[in-house]
């Protein structure tokens, strides 16, 4: 048991009964013969004694730390998206995980902990099946979890690697995470043994996606899913803030990676496997025309565009049952002010 022991309880509640007989006796009134209010004030304390050497005892009653390899998860998963299905229902799934969408598992001390970052747009019933696989899929490894979705508001070009770094940011106002999975809201892990922690380097998890047919779609490939420890992502400046639309964030990001003598891990093929929900391009998400351009001067740009130049609004954090719903002005690629 706790660092407390049996026998220390044994001679605090000892103490506690001394107090109350004392103030039992100091309270009686000898000339209405009567016990005075303090006796009840007495009783009072005593319960607040109590309940603070409970919540002592069982702060320090700290839990075995949980295996580094969990036993609960096992292999291949089978991937399904059932009709209608809404998020009241995920919810009552749930009912472990803390408003926020946080969790620890509830019989050890977690190993990992780690926050997961999604960006997001009007796609409300991805995000629903994204979070029916997740959850559980996280609690099968044991992690000690918070899940952040990261809304951009407006009509305005959908921006996914400023929302990146928005996640980040207001992910570390919450914890010291270990590892923060940045993670597309329409893949869904399809093995348990792809486990959600980071690595010596920055990882790309979600290498084998059925899109591509279980393959990389080209070598330096890094869209999708991928984990950062807090240092890989200072490191790199965080993500670019300006790729408007779709393509080349992903790859400006390996860049970054490469720029600074990292090496990307990634699971093994047959483990790095993800479903995507299929669906057609998002308004407000078309191809960038100026994505090769940018690319190009990933190398020049690096250093100023990202973290270190990060602007927006935050318009609101709610914590929903499943996850912190962060709300967030990027403004547009003419600055923040435009937007208003
Ligand atoms: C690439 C995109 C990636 C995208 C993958 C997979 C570009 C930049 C071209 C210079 N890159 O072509 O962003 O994740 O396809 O769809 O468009």
């Amino acid at each position: 048991m706790a660092l407390m022991t049996e026998r220390t309880l044994v001679l605090l509640i000892c103490v506690q009964l001394l107090v109350l007989v004392l103030l039992y006796q100091v309270s009686y009134d000898h000339e209405t013969a009567h016990y005075e209010n303090t006796f009840w004030k007495s009783i009072a304390i005593a319960t607040k004694i109590n309940k603070a050497i409970r919540a002592v005892s069982h702060y320090k009653q700290k839990l075995p730390d949980c295996p580094r390899t969990s036993q609960l998860t096992g292999g291949p998963l089978n991937i399904s998206f059932p009709l209608w299905l809404n998020m009241k229902q995920v919810e009552q799934k749930h009912l472990l995980v803390r408003r926020g969408g946080s969790y620890s598992p509830p019989n050890c001390t977690a190993t990992y902990k780690i926050a997961i970052i999604i960006p997001h747009r009007n796609r409300m019933e991805h995000l629903t099946y994204l979070l029916y696989h997740l959850h559980p899929f996280l609690q099968r490894q044991q992690l000690k979890y918070r899940i952040f979705v990261i809304e951009q508001a407006g009509n305005y070009t959908f921006n996914r690697g400023k929302l990146l770094n928005v996640g980040f940011k207001e992910a570390m106002k919450h914890e010291n995470w270990d590892c923060i999975f940045f993670h597309d809201v329409d893949l869904i892990p399809e093995d348990d043994r792809n486990t959600y922690i980071c690595d010596l380097f920055p990882k790309h998890a979600s290498i084998a996606m059925d899109k591509f047919k279980y393959r990389l779609p080209y070598k330096h490939f890094f869209g999708g899913v991928s984990a950062l420890t807090p240092e890989h992502v200072e490191k790199i400046n965080g993500f670019p803030n300006s790729y408007w639309g779709w393509g080349g964030e992903d790859d400006d990001i390996a860049t970054r990676i490469k720029l600074n003598k990292m090496l990307v891990a990634r699971p093994p093929i047959h483990i790095g496997r993800y479903k995507m929900i299929s669906h057609k391009r998002d308004k407000g998400n078309e191809k960038n025309p100026e994505r090769f351009q940018l690319l190009k001067n990933a190398t020049l740009r690096w250093e100023e565009d990202g973290l270190n130049n990060l602007e927006y609004i935050l318009l609101s954090k709610k914590n929903n049952h499943l996850y912190t719903n962060i709300t967030v002005d990027i403004g547009t690629s003419k600055g923040l002010q435009l937007y208003r």
